[in-house]
This record gives C-alpha cells, sequence and structure tokens, in this order.
C-alpha cells in the first residue's frame, strides 16, 4: 500500500525528531511536528482543523467510519517483504536494538570486547581501506581522555573519526574545552550532561525506522576479510537511517511539566496528539493496512520513538455527555461544548504495543521479548455519518499519552559523509545469502525401514546416528515414504528427541508415496550438530498405510 504513503507532508526525520536521539539546533526550518509551526485554532478546539492534527496528512485514504475499525491489529507482515524477498520466512517483522549512547561511543563502541572492532571501525577496515587503530581509547570523557583520543584520532578511518567527533558533536565530550560554560571540562556538570551531551541522545529515531523497513541479519557475514556480526550489521542499519523521510502527525510538545487544563484545545502540542486522530490513524495503518507506524510515546518535551507492534481497544461504548465531559475533567454540565459537529460521543480504552530497547547484541534478538505497553483512555467524537471528528483524552492519559506519531516513507540515508547506503545494503543481503559450502558432503544414511501404522499420534520413527561433524553445517534431508494417500501424513525432523524442523504438515491429499529433500540452513540445524536424528511419520486420519523406505542426511560445512 505503498500509495497511501505518498507525498504528503514530508519531513526529515533526523535532525527534527531529537530522542534518545540528537541535540536541537535553534533556528531550524519550520517542518510538521515541531511545536513552532503548529497553527493553533484557538479556543476548545478538538476537531481535527487543518494543522498538525488532521489525519489526511499521513494519508488520504483512510476510514474514519467507527464501526468499521478493527477493534485489533497486530504488526504481522514485514515492512520489507517485497524489498528483502530472500528474508521471508527467515528474519522477525521488526528487531530490537540499543539506542547507541553517544556519550558511550555511539556506533563506534567494542561492544564485543576491547579487542574486537567497533561497528563503524569495521566499515572503515572493509569499504575505506582504513584499517584503523588496535587499541581503543580506555575513557570517554574524564581526566586524560583528551590524550588518549588525540593518539586513536590520529589512526582512525574517515567513518570513524566523523562518527566519533561530529555526529552529535560527540568530540566535546573530550575537546579540552568547556562547551557549555558550566565551569566543568570534559565532564558531568551539575545538570548531569557532560558539556552539554546527555546520556539519552543516541539513534533511537533511527533504530525505530531501520527496525521496521529492514529484515535483521540472522548471521554473521564477511566482506572484503572483515567479519561483521549481526549486531555489527544493525548498528550500521541504524548509521545509514540516521537522516529518514517522514510523514507526521500531532505536535511536539516541549514543555518539561505538562499541566492539563481541560479548557485549552484538544490540539495544543502537549495535549495532542488528538486522541480522534490517533484512533483513525493507528487503526487503519495497524488494523487494515499494516503499515510501519513510529511513535513518540512520552507526551512531554522528551522524545522516545519507538515502533508502534499493535494495538487492541479493550473498552467501546457510547457515553453520555454528562459522564463524558466528566471523564475529560471539564465542568459540570450535559452539554459537549468541545465540538460543535459531535453529534455522538464514545468511550474508548486502547492499549498500545511498542518495541522497546534490547542491549547490543552480537547475535539476532528479534521482538518478542521486547514489546511492552501503554493504555489511553479517551472520548471520540462522531458526526451523523458515524465518522471520527475528534477527541479529547481523559483526565487519566491527558498528561501521559503520544505526543505525536509518524510513518517512514522508505527514503533515508547516512549523515556520515563516509558511510554509503549501498555497501551497508551489501551486508544485509549477504546475511540473507543460502549458506554457501565450504567442503564436501558428509552423509547419513538409514537402515532398515519403518512401518507407518494407520492414524496412530506414535506413528513411526527411523534413526540415524551422526557423528564427527565440527562446525556450522546445513542439511539436506532426503526421504523416501511409501503411502497410499500422503495428507494423511506429517513429517518431522528430531534430534536426541527434540524437534528439528517440522518437514512436511498433511500437505498434498491424495497422492501417493513421498520422495523429497528438505534444506534446511546452519542457523536452523543450530549449533549441536552431532546426535540421533529421527525421521519421524505420523498418520493421522483413519484406512491409508505406508512404509518409510530411506532418511538420508546430507551436512555441508558452512562458514
Ligand atoms: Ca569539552
Ligand atoms: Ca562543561
Ligand atoms: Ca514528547
Ligand atoms: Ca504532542
Amino acid at each position: 500500500m505503498k500509495s497511501l504513503l505518498a507525498g504528503l507532508g514530508l519531513a526529515l526525520v533526523g535532525s527534527q525528531l531529537v530522542a534518545c536521539a540528537e541535540s536541537q539546533d535553534a533556528g531550524e526550518e519550520c517542518l510538521p511536528g515541531d511545536i513552532d509551526c503548529y497553527e493553533s485554532s484557538g479556543g476548545k478546539e478538538d476537531a481535527f482543523g487543518s494543522g498538525a492534527n488532521d489525519p489526511a496528512r499521513m494519508s488520504q485514504q483512510l476510514n474514519y467510519r467507527l464501526a468499521e475499525l478493527p477493534k485489533k491489529g497486530t504488526r504481522t507482515k514485514p515492512a520489507w517483504k517485497d524489498s528483502h524477498p530472500a528474508a521471508v520466512g527467515k528474519a522477525p517483522v521488526a528487531w530490537a536494538d540499543t539506542y547507541w549512547p553517544t556519550i558511550e561511543g555511539g556506533h563506534n563502541t567494542r561492544f564485543q570486547g576491547k579487542t574486537e572492532k567497533s561497528p563503524i571501525e569495521k566499515y572503515d577496515a572493509a569499504f575505506n581501506n582504513a584499517p584503523g587503530c588496535e587499541t581503543f581509547p580506555s575513557k570517554m570523557y574524564g581526566e586524560g581522555a583528551k590524550a588518549e583520543w588525540d593518539t586513536y584520532l590520529k589512526c582512525a578511518g574517515p567513518a570513524t573519526k566523523w562518527q566519533s567527533e561530529t555526529f552529535q558533536s560527540a568530540g566535546q565530550i573530550h575537546d579540552g574545552k568547556d562547551n557549555d560554560n558550566d565551569g566543568v571540562t570534559d565532564d558531568q556538570g551539575e545538570d548531569g550532561n557532560v558539556d552539554g551531551m546527555a546520556t539519552w541522545w543516541g539513534t533511537c529515531h533511527a533504530w525505530a525506522p531501520a527496525s521496521l523497513m529492514l529484515p535483521e541479519p540472522q548471521k554473521s557475514v564477511t566482506a572484503n576479510g572483515v567479519t561483521f556480526s549481526v549486531g555489527d550489521i544493525k548498528a550500521l542499519m541504524q548509521n545509514m537511517f540516521d537522516r529518514t523521510s517522514a510523514i507526521m502527525l500531532g505536535g511536539r510538545c516541549n514543555a518539561k511539566e505538562i499541566k492539563h487544563d481541560p479548557t485549552i484545545s484538544a490540539n495544543d502540542p502537549c495535549s495532542d496528539l488528538n486522541p480522534g486522530a490517533m484512533h483513525v490513524v493507528i487503526t487503519n495503518f495497524l488494523g487494515i493496512n499494516n503499515l510501519p507506524l513510529v511513535e513518540d510515546r512520552t507526551a512531554n518535551f522528551e522524545v522516545w520513538n519507538q515502533a508502534v507492534m499493535g494495538y487492541e481497544i479493550t473498552k467501546q461504548a457510547t457515553i453520555s455527555n454528562t459522564k463524558a465531559n466528566q471523564c475529560v475533567g471539564a465542568a459540570a454540565s450535559n452539554k459537549w461544548s468541545y465540538n460543535k459537529d459531535a453529534k455522538k460521543l464514545t468511550e474508548v480504552r486502547m492499549t498500545v504495543q511498542y518495541l522497546t530497547e534490547s542491549g547490543a547484541e552480537a547475535t539476532p534478538v528479534g521482538f518478542e521479548n521486547n514489546i511492552r505497553t501503554d493504555d489511553y483512555h479517551y472520548i471520540l467524537e462522531l458526526n451523523g455519518d458515524g465518522k471520527i471528528v475528534g477527541g479529547r483524552y481523559c483526565t487519566d492519559s491527558s498528561n501521559d499519552h503520544v505526543d505525536f506519531l509518524w510513518a517512514p516513507t522508505g527514503t533515508f540515508s547516512a549523515s556520515n559523509p563516509s558511510v554509503t547506503t549501498s555497501k551497508v545494503k551489501e551486508l544485509i543481503a549477504k546475511a540473507f545469502q543460502a549458506d554457501a559450502p565450504t567442503g564436501p558432503e558428509k552423509v547419513f544414511t538409514s537402515t532398515g525401514t519403518s512401518s507407518i501404522p494407520d492414524n496412530i499420534a506414535t506413528g513411526a520413527s527411523l534413526d540415524v546416528a551422526v557423528t564427527g561433524l565440527t562446525g556450522k553445517q546445513s542439511l539436506a534431508v532426503t526421504v523416501d515414504i511409501t503411502h497410499t494417500f500422503v495428507g494423511d501424513l506429517t513429517v518431522e525432523l528430531l534430534r536426541d528427541g527434540q524437534r528439528v524442523k517440522v518437514l512436511r504438515q498433511n500437505t498434498g491429499g491424495s497422492a501417493k508415496n513421498i520422495a523429497e529433500t528438505y534444506t534446511l540452513s546452519a542457523n536452523e540445524v543450530g549449533g549441536t550438530v552431532n546426535g540421533t536424528y529421527t525421521l519421524k511419520v505420523v498418520d493421522n486420519a483413519a484406512q491409508d498405510v505406508g512404509t518409510i523406505n530411506t532418511v538420508k542426511l546430507a551436512f555441508s560445512a558452512v562458514q
């Protein structure tokens, strides 16, 4: 549904959405989502208006009819399925990662130990012909840091140098100057920042869209003699998403403390995202169209960009004007005085699932263990056609709600002048190439046969002992089964009694016999390769019977 995203309110996210992100530059041009750009309609307006809360900013093909909007939606189809077909079925729909805090080194963090190069150092070594430094400074700031960094920067490659010096002014924490004039040089001041740098600065504004728009690599890859772990590649994926083109909804709140006043507009940057606009966009993007969506989940000045993974509406019921006024904290009245177009009010409770950060990991992380939830409580305003025309948060959500929503359009680039997007894409492509065998196959074959009993869950088994293999192995399983109705059968491969993979599950209908080869990647085979493999065949329906004739296992060592 690419057309849904076309041509609406495009904005560069990188420098605007600072957040576990970037410092805020004064005097930048006015872009959507920026508080300074917001045009208030004044008064107690809570219709969308034509300002920052108009859902049409995100798409002009949205369904606004409440009765037709799904009550539940989950991100199940990867946004990258067409751009990375080789990853479909292998990579998860999104991935958790660290936001690579700049104060700890950002993408130039040796997260796999002091002697293993950082992601950006490896990039320099592989693609900029710059092998870089053997040793890494022992500290980021504080006494002695400047001298160590002066030495380091003489041998560092160009991408590493830029990332350590220029990105978010990272070099200021060890340059020997008191950059924020607070009397403390290259160390923590009273505000907890180091010469202006806060601990929450990093690249979550790049992680959130990258985790939705690109597949998480499932194995390490080698390019030009340099080995990149999964975590290295993910850091570089974030690096190339630093400048992300996006469409945005809602004004950005710059207040440290929100003092909610029910008499002001529900579209004030600290009172929005208008819940009516949120309801329309989340249900359309996740419930109907499976489009990528990112939220700033902190209503106040902090910006925490998180990928939205799903939602569920746990309450949706018509409410009287009197009770609605009570819910939003307005003066007692049986008149709803906020939006003259509202003909009917609905009370809603929505739970939003979002993706939270993980640590830096060399191996795949996925997303299942990093889902968190927020609950929102609000009144929706409906017009005479049952369409959502606005909304207002109830008091339990008025200071704690989504600040703004945005969606990446698919256009992105690295801010680092020595990082080329096509090189990072090469690493991702390599991570999903079929395993390249590095030696001859080692073949193990079954002896004897095993008859498949009719409609009995224990089924038939044929064992193959596998010994003497070392390292990662891909596997081709060739089976020969005689049977008079193969749709009755489930066929799976076990090792030492534990399932490795289901090869076939009641497919094939009335066809006779199975003579097939199934390939398993080294990841599917797993780390423990030796053991007793079992082909288990279960006949799940009455009448037809058969025999397992042979099982052949052909292992190939891979990189
Ligand atoms: Ca400094
Ligand atoms: Ca200072
Ligand atoms: Ca915020
Ligand atoms: Ca806002």
